[in-house]
């Protein structure tokens, strides 16, 4: 295929020293799918010189965003809930008494592939429409094999009918349902471990989850699903530390995970066990902002201690129901104090750490997969700055992600 050539623009690579990767009169080249040059328009290669180029008209160009945490597939929906909670009954009281989790998935068990898919798909258009070219989703509401696979199959679907690339997270291991009520270690051996085996084997999981908290799954629990998950040579990523410290986050970078998610409760030791190990720190503001929590995650310890911060949606019918990448940019900023360089860090380069993809996708470098996001606006601080507006003018790939 011919090679082409973008000009005119602000271009943001997250790469290199500078900040943000800022090279203010821009030019990208893209070969083969990939970025053949990303850098400063007069020291283009002079084989290219000669390629017609395409102006930007002076917009700022990104790597294509990345929502590396969200649980957009689901039935149903929890409005209900979210009265309740206003009305003073806590997250964890209602979980107690079968609604939150349980809700969702006695509504999700109710749809087909289908309409799980049709369900969804809204959800995933609002991100896709913000320059979001790679979404992580998550299984987590059927919690039975077969409703698992079939959050998995619609996941999977999903990606191949919007374009979109989607990884996929096996999270059975979400809550216990009714029927294993008190039972959890034979909703592990009963569902959870033999969904997975399954889900491996049709080739529908990129990596396994779990919820490690007071009222889900405890750390030895977590470990048996981790034990399989390693065994199958599937890479492994937590909730962790949302509501409780029950140092998950410890035992999940002690074993190599590539992420560890929420972090509101983690302490000192937990931070520096995801510094030894490169865990990446996904921050969800949303579920701390749906929850009204007042405990943010300790973002200048992890600062401090070199641990990657990124940023993802949560998108969940619970605790975030939000479809906007850049509204999770500005809470980051505004609730976690993160820069508007760490944010943008935060759902590219650091979010596609998060999923594994660090060698392929998340900054604009030679080499990796051509995914540009395209915004009419001037600096990148304003994607972090704005509230409840989206400057996405048009996203550029070089292949079908
Ligand atoms: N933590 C969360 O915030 C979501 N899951 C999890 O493990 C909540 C999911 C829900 O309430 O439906
Ligand atoms: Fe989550």
């Amino acid at each position: 295929m011919d090679p082409r050539l973008l000009t005119d623009m602000t271009l943001c690579t997250m790469a290199g020293d500078r900040p943000y990767g800022l090279v203010p009169d821009g030019a990208v080249v893209i070969e083969d799918g990939l970025i053949a040059y990303a850098g400063p328009r007069a020291g283009l290669p002079e084989r290219w010189s000669a390629v017609p180029a395409r102006s930007l008209q002076g917009r700022l160009v990104t790597p294509a965003l990345i929502d590396c945490h969200t649980h957009l597939v689901f039935g149903g929906d929890r409005a209900r809930e979210f009265e309740m909670r206003l009305t003073g009954h806590s997250y964890e009281e209602i979980a107690r008494a079968g609604g939150g989790i349980a809700a969702t998935v006695a509504a999700t068990r109710a749809l087909h592939e289908d309409a799980l898919v049709a369900a969804a798909r809204p959800r995933l258009d609002a991100l896709r429409r913000e320059g979001v070219a790679t979404v992580e989703i998550k299984s987590g509401y059927g919690l039975s094999v077969s409703s698992e696979l079939t959050m998995l199959r619609a996941a999977r679907r999903l990606g191949r009918e919007a374009g979109i690339r989607v990884r996929t997270s096996y999270l059975a291991a979400h809550s216990v349902p009714p029927e294993y009520r008190g039972r959890a270690d034979a909703y592990l051996s009963q569902v959870v471990l033999p969904g997975m085996e399954h889900g491996a084997a049709e080739g529908l999981i990129d990596a396994v989850d779990a919820f490690c908290e007071g009222i889900a799954f405890s750390v030895a629990e977590v470990e048996r699903v981790f034990d399989a998950a390693q065994a199958l040579g599937l890479p492994i990523k937590l909730h962790a530390e949302q509501l409780s410290n029950l140092n998950g986050a410890a035992m999940a970078a002690r074993r190599g995970a590539l992420s560890a998610d929420h972090l509101e409760h983690l302490d000192a030791d937990g931070v520096a066990a995801m510094a030894r190990s490169g865990t990446v720190a996904v921050l969800l503001p949303g579920a701390y902002y749906a929850l009204r929590e007042t405990k943010a995650p300790p973002v200048a310890a992890l600062r401090d201690a070199g641990v990657p911060m990124a940023l993802a949606t949560d998108c969940n019918p619970g605790t975030s129901p939000m479809s906007s990448l850049l509204l999770a940019m500005n809470m980051g900023a505004t609730l976690f104090r993160l820069t508007p360089e760490e944010a943008l860090a935060g759902v590219t380069r650091h979010a596609a750490r998060a999923l594994g993809l660090a060698d392929t996708i998340g900054t604009l470098e030679p080499g990796k997969r051509a995914e540009l996001a395209v915004f009419s606006v001037s600096h990148p601080a304003e994607l972090a700055y704005r509230i409840g507006f989206n400057p996405h003018h048009e996203t550029i790939l070089g292949h079908r992600p």
